[in-house]
């Protein structure tokens, strides 16, 4: 590693130590930056729309894992039509819109176009399999299509179940994935699910549109696995709409725990305001160490710990002497530096391996495992800590990159 690197990551050490244990940062100029920072990468909106009951707040509530979107907290009203919900709450990672009252009065869409505007997309409507009467979706479609015709559609066709003959189960393994369908589709299923995409009319464009079924039961419906399709869902939206979100929200190292899986939300949602914040300098209120220091807190709490200055010391002493042996220096040159295209100036500082983005993913990570280790009593290994940050340092600029190239679209 060169001396002038060196000395940057000193300084970015010293930095965040300081915004650690010293934080004199205003909690306002703080939010006005991660604000600032959000408009720079601005927050993937998943945009809901179907009939009354049709599955919106429950597949919000598969996707993000969230019983919050169950119970209703969480929603903020946006439009006469249309609700919010920001998951995490906190420190977004993705923003659901869901719209209400389809089908029951006149929807008028322009409202919440116009709301929705300007911002990464993805139209997810959703209808029930067995209520053939979906022209108010068809319509809500159709317009929002002859406005955008480059934003990608997402069908989800929900409560299969509905469909199968009496007390039968779910056909397993999931049949829908390829066409033809296997012949152990019950027979009314297939009809209805054929019969609802034949009748949506052509959409304007040539972005994707796409279907999928799904059955996303309670518990006591009894039917195995609750999340039926799901992972089809995801495999849907993915396609439909290459943002990253599936890793963004489950990490791609299979976060299932809970604790794990909100602490990888804490590190994206940081990891994309501090790419945001990196990339507008001059408006800066606030610099990426604050940033890091909030998102270090937050895993503190969440691992019920805090960074007193002994703690402090320990893992940034640990950590930073990975970075002068040149391990770190290795994983810049050889693996992160490689993810980044050249988008231009603004982009390439946002994705940059070195940016803020990057090295606040790769902290959160590190502090994860320096934290659970504690918390179960055991031994921090150095060498474990810093290949973990330099694993999630190519992670988070992969991640970071998926967000800035959705925003170029
Ligand atoms: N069988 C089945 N039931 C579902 C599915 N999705 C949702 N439900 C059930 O249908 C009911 C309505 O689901 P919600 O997710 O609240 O529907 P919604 O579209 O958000 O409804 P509103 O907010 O009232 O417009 C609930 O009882 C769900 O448990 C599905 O895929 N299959
Ligand atoms: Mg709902």
């Amino acid at each position: 590693m060169r001396f002038g690197e060196r000395k940057a990551w000193r300084d970015q050490w010293r930095q965040l130590r300081t915004a650690l244990l010293k934080p004199s940062v205003d909690e306002r100029d703080l939010a006005a930056s991660l604000a600032a920072a959000r408009a720079k990468l601005p927050i993937p909106v998943l945009w809901l729309i179907g009939k009354t009951q049709a599955g919106k707040t429950s597949i919000i509530r598969a996707l993000t894992g969230s019983d919050r979107a169950e119970i209703g907290s969480g929603f903020q009203p946006c439009t006469r039509h249309a609700r919010l919900y920001d998951f995490p709450a906190e420190m977004p990672v993705v923003r659901f819109l869901d719209t209400r009252g389809l089908g029951e009065i006149t929807y008028d869409p322009d409202e919440d176009i116009r709301f929705a505007e300007a911002q990464a997309h993805l139209l997810l409507a959703v209808m029930k399999v067995a209520d053939q009467r979906q022209e108010a979706v068809f319509d809500v479609l159709r317009a929002v299509r002859r406005r955008h015709p480059e934003w990608p559609v997402l069908i989800a066709q929900t409560g299969l179940h509905e469909l199968y003959a009496p007390v039968s189960d779910h056909p397993v393994p999931y049949p829908f994935a390829s066409e033809p369908w296997p012949d152990r589709v019950p027979a009314d299923l297939r009809r209805a699910l054929i019969a609802q995409r034949r009748a949506l009319p052509a959409l304007s464009g040539s972005a994707p549109v796409s279907w999928v079924a799904i059955d996303l039961t309670q518990p006591d419906d009894g039917y195995e696995p609750a999340d039926y399709g799901l992972e089809a869902l995801w495999q849907g939206i993915e396609q439909v709409s290459p943002l990253g979100l599936k890793t963004q929200l489950l990490g791609d190292d299979g976060v299932r725990d809970l604790y794990a899986r909100t602490a990888h939300l804490q590190i994206v949602g940081h990891a994309l305001a501090a790419a945001g914040i990196g990339a507008v300098p001059i408006v800066d209120l606030v610099g990426v160490a604050a940033v890091q220091a909030k998102l270090l807190h937050a895993l503190g709490a969440l691992y019920r710990q805090t960074w007193d200055r002994r703690t402090t010391a320990q893992f940034l002493g640990l950590l930073g002497a990975g970075v002068a042996t040149g391990l770190l220096a290795h994983w810049f040159g050889r693996s992160a530096i490689k993810l980044i295209p050249v988008w231009g100036q603004t982009v390439g500082a946002v994705v940059g391996a070195g940016s803020g983005g990057a090295t606040t993913y790769a902290l959160g990570k590190a502090a994860v495992y320096f934290l659970a280790r504690r918390q179960d009593g055991l031994e921090v290994d150095p060498t474990r800590l810093r290949q973990v940050y330099a694993e999630a340092l190519a992670r988070g600029a992969r991640v970071i990159q998926d967000r800035a190239r959705a925003n170029q679209r």
